[in-house]
């Protein structure tokens, strides 16, 4: 057995929920906050069996989208006056950051 973890953006949590139940998955959705941008994602825990992985893997594929986004950069430069001032950034997002790891053991009790 294999534990899906997939970082993905808001905008594609609930269509990409609905179509991993419907396909038959369990899903649990943390709600989760990127370290770069400190703007809300969504990270969904899935346990699957070895053999419905890839088909999962397609799934989220299919469903998150890369998008741009712009955003202050968390890291101000020093301006000319000496002051901090924060900097607008374009960063491309997603579609999705997944983690795949072995379950030792899964049990329901
Ligand atoms: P954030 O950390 O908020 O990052 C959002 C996007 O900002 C990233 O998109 C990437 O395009 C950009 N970015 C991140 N760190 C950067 C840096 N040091 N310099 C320049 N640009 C940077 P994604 O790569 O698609 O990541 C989306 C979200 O997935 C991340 O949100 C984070 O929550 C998670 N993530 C990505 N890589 C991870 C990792 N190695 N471990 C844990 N979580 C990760």
């Amino acid at each position: 057995m294999k534990l899906i973890i997939a970082v993905v953006q808001d905008e594609d949590s609930q269509k990409l929920i609905s179509k991993l139940m419907k396909a038959g998955y369990g899903v649990t959705k943390l709600a989760t906050t990127g370290g770069f941008l400190r703007a809300g994602n969504t990270t969904l825990l899935i346990g699957v069996d070895n053999e419905r992985l890839e088909n999962a893997m397609g799934i989220i594929e299919n469903v998150c989208k890369s998008r741009k986004q712009v955003a202050t950069s968390p890291t101000p430069m020093a301006g000319a006056t000496g002051m901090y001032v924060p900097y607008p950034v374009e960063v491309t997002v997603g579609g999705a950051t997944v983690f795949v790891v072995n379950v030792e053991e899964f049990r329901k009790v």
